[in-house]
């Protein structure tokens, strides 16, 4: 497939010859569901095979940690993972578990739902504290997503002192699925959490409310107070806790490194993953306008793909890769890779990178999949190595290094 995206990039006779093959011809072969939609600009879908052939091993560093969802590295080169069940361990680079770390409270498991990402606080060095989401048991069988702060208290059994709850996602609804999320600090020291719509028609619909802060990305303070400088402060009716609004589901999500603007990749129905920017008091159009059709077949609301004053898509993915955590790889034990942004893949069992140039991809390639395994989660780590968390009941922690 490169060699022929080659051919016809030596051939080509003009863009939109050049788009229409781009179309037909990205690293994957099957059809769009969503027959007849066509992308809003030429390469927001379906961008050229682009193979680096980078050579590398893939290394278990840990294992026997039951569906891990999120990690971090601390600054002594040990990892803060999560499991989804609800526990949260110190990972040693040799591969060690710690005890669950006590003091978190109880979550919700069911579904889509329990123990999700973990964030250290960008004054961690001095002030020891970490941030969690999770999906927070209700009322009457319902849930929400939620993040706590702590302090971690380390030794042979870890602990989190002085836990606050400092956010909840309203209104809580009765489901099992669609609690995004994933905790990015900005450089400002804000805190951006990613969510989700619920997967069940009032959530969808709340989406676009202003006073509902579920299908949001909210940016909140430290301590949970809402920074003066947020999209809504001051309107009627609207939750200053919002920064953008019109999402699905986003379990995917990293600061640009040289801009610090937030990116995203979010969960779409049956084609309609979507790459965003998720800038400030915008909206990025779920559920009036999507890609892709509904799971069980039919169009999305109104069967559009745009509109004016909603956002588009940098980038979608219709079939879907089902994305998870994402990073923008920066380091150097990789040459080649530096700039890529890695996403990874659990219903594509893929780690999918994509070449960015400014604001667009502009190639994509699928590695790993041969591993035959659901990807949680991918982040760099302090050695320049990409980290990987398969989502299994026996999951690992994988390391990619160049092969010797
Ligand atoms: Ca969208």
């Amino acid at each position: 497939m490169r060699s022929l995206a080659i051919a016809l990039t030596l051939s080509f006779a003009g863009v939109a010859t050049f788009a229409q093959v781009a179309q037909q011809q990205g690293v994957d072969p099957r059809p769009p569901n969503g027959q007849g939609q066509t992308p809003a600009v030429p390469g927001q879908t379906r961008a050229p095979e682009h193979r680096l052939g980078v050579a590398f091993d893939v290394v278990t560093v840990a294992s026997g940690l039951v569906n891990p969802w999120g990690m971090t590295f601390l600054p002594d080169g040990r990892m803060l993972v999560t499991e989804k069940p609800g526990r949260l361990r110190i990972v040693s680079p040799d591969g060690t578990l710690s005890e669950p770390v006590a003091g978190l409270p109880e979550v919700d498991a069911r579904g889509q739902g329990g123990l999700l990402d973990v964030a250290l606080d960008p004054d961690y060095a001095s002030n020891r504290l970490i941030y969690w989401s999770y999906a927070e048991p209700g009322e009457d069988g319902t849930n929400n997503t939620a993040v706590a702060r702590g302090r971690l208290a380390d030794g042979a059994t870890p602990r989190v002192e002085d836990v606050e709850v400092i956010y909840h996602q309203t209104p809580p609804l009765a489901s099992r699925a669609h609690f995004g999320s994933r905790l990015v600090f900005a450089r400002d020291g804000t805190l951006f959490v990613t969510q989700g719509d619920r997967s069940v028609t009032p959530g969808r619909m709340q989406a676009q409310d202003m006073d509902s802060l579920i299908g949001k990305i909210v940016r909140i303070n430290k301590d949970g107070s809402v920074p003066d400088d947020n999209p809504f402060v001051g309107q009627a009716g609207a939750d200053p806790k919002i920064w953008s609004i019109g999402h699905r589901n986003i379990q995917s999500a990293a600061l640009h490194p040289e801009t610090g603007e937030l990116w995203e990749v979010e969960h779409g129905t049956r084609g309609g993953d979507e790459l965003n920017i998720a800038r400030k008091g915008l909206d990025y159009g779920w559920p009036t306008i999507a890609y892709g059709i509904e799971y069980r077949g039919g169009q999305i609301t109104g069967g559009i793909q745009a509109q004016d004053g909603m956002e588009q898509p940098v980038y979608y993915w219709d079939p879907v890769i089902a994305p998870s955590g994402m990073t923008f790889y920066t380091a150097d034990l990789f040459p080649a890779w530096k700039g890529s942004l890695f996403i990874g893949g659990l219903a594509s069992e893929a780690l999918v990178r994509l070449g960015i140039e400014g604001e667009r991809v502009s190639g994509e390639e699928r590695l790993l999949t041969d591993l035959d395994e659901r990807i949680r989660d991918v982040a760099q780590g302090p050695d320049g190595a990409l980290y990987l968390l398969t989502d299994n009941e026996d999951g690992r922690v994988l390391k990619l290094v160049p092969s010797r």
